[in-house]
């Protein structure tokens, strides 16, 4: 029987990828449902390649040209983010790929958790913004959820086998983003095109931006929290600028384990299609006498601050990270659309932590709430700077 998958944001990165290695195995894998934002000709163009059951749109207002585009073949499409969340539930599907962007991950997630299905997790979003939530549901509906974050697919891989051994504490890598060594005056004034620079890895504009700024680093340490069950103090941040050990685990016993490879982000999809097998999706292999000059050292959280407000936000917990996650998406897409400076990032987000109510254990409506009240509080802050 081959797997039937669902990918909610097949036209980004994460998607493409995913469709790559898909194709890459046909005999597999099958595609059930693919979902976008706004990128219809791409989502129109990898329907009729790809022939899946269910076509979502997310934006309403381009419903008339996927639909137009797609009526010769026997596909539903839809649209809405309503459609998006309900279409994860469909019973053929086996594994659903959660690639979208940012908050508008969390309410999907949730339904095909529910709908206990396998759970490909690229959205870190959705666990740094409801982490508590998610885990317990998941647990609740027998849920499996495979990481797809490359440090997190890297400690998973770790822990295979040491199920009944003790996690001394998670080694996260950093690469350090394209601003490692910019003194804090140089920060001030890059610009958009300087922050899309990654050193190591091809993503999404947003994600790109959140690892220039190591907010990315932050949420994945939030991230692994939940995933594995271990306190932020026992996630220690390392940077590692070449980005071949993409991350380690320290047991008990001082052992510490890593996986390593060449940057490819098909690695981790393939594997959590795949786990617990593995297969030669076609990648580069590591040749290490490439590589003679690994690096490590201590993140700098005053150059770096949101790394360090996302250790505050998880410590105080409740609905922190999720206004932490809100003011920064809003502020990000700020400075993309060159209207903020990328040192004005940390100033909104630590405002928006400030001045947002806190709420100490938060239902899945307060994490609406939050998420909305500070997106309309950080835009009100952008108009004033
Ligand atoms: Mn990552």
């Amino acid at each position: 029987m081959k797997k039937q998958i669902a990918i909610l944001g097949s036209t980004g990165s994460i998607g493409r990828q995913a469709l790559e290695v898909i194709e890459a195995f046909p005999e597999m894998f099958e595609v059930h449902t693919i979902t976008a934002n706004n990128s219809a000709e791409l989502l129109i163009e990898q329907a009729r390649k790809f022939l899946p059951d269910t076509v979502v749109i997310a934006n309403d207002a381009l419903y008339q040209t996927v639909s137009d585009a797609l009526k010769d073949l026997p596909i539903k499409v839809y649209a809405g983010d309503e459609a998006i969340a309900e279409s994860v539930e469909a019973g053929p599907i086996d594994i659903v790929l959660t690639a979208m962007m940012g908050y508008s991950g969390l309410r999907p997630t949730i339904r095909a958790i529910k709908a206990g299905k396998k759970i490909a997790l690229a959205n870190k979003e959705t666990l740094v913004v409801a982490g508590e939530l998610i885990t317990k549901l998941a647990i609740e509906y027998r849920s499996e959820i495979i990481p797809v974050d490359s440090e997190h697919s890297a400690i998973f891989q770790c822990l295979t086998g040491e199920e009944y051994n003790k996690i001394d504490k998670i080694i996260l890598t950093a690469s350090g983003g394209p601003f490692l060594r910019y003194s804090s005056e140089q920060l001030e004034f890059v610009t958009k095109a300087d922050a899309l620079k990654h050193p190591n890895w091809v993503m999404g504009a947003k994600i790109t931006i959140d690892s220039a700024s190591m907010m990315n680093k932050g949420f994945e340490m939030i991230e692994a929290k939940w995933l594995f069950g271990v306190t932020p103090q026992q996630v220690e941040v390392i940077v590692h600028p070449q980005s071949i050990i993409h991350s380690m685990v320290q047991f008990e016993d001082g052992a510490v384990k890593a996986q390593l490879g060449v940057p490819d982000m098909k690695l981790p999809i393939a594997y959590a299609f795949t786990y617990p097998k593995r297969v030669d999706f076609g990648g580069e292999k590591l040749t290490l006498n490439n590589y003679s000059n690994m690096t490590f050292e201590k993140p700098d959280t005053e150059r770096f601050p949101m790394l360090k407000f996302a250790y505050d936000a998880i410590e105080k917990g409740g609905n922190m990270p999720c206004i932490l996650n809100a003011a920064n998406e809003i502020a990000v897409a700020a400075f993309l659309d060159e209207k903020i400076k990328f040192t004005d990032i940390p100033k909104l987000a630590s405002s928006a932590m400030e001045r947002i109510d806190f709420i100490d254990t938060p239902i899945y409506e307060d994490y609406v709430e939050s998420d909305k009240i500070t997106r309309i509080y950080t835009k009100e802050l952008i108009k004033n700077l």
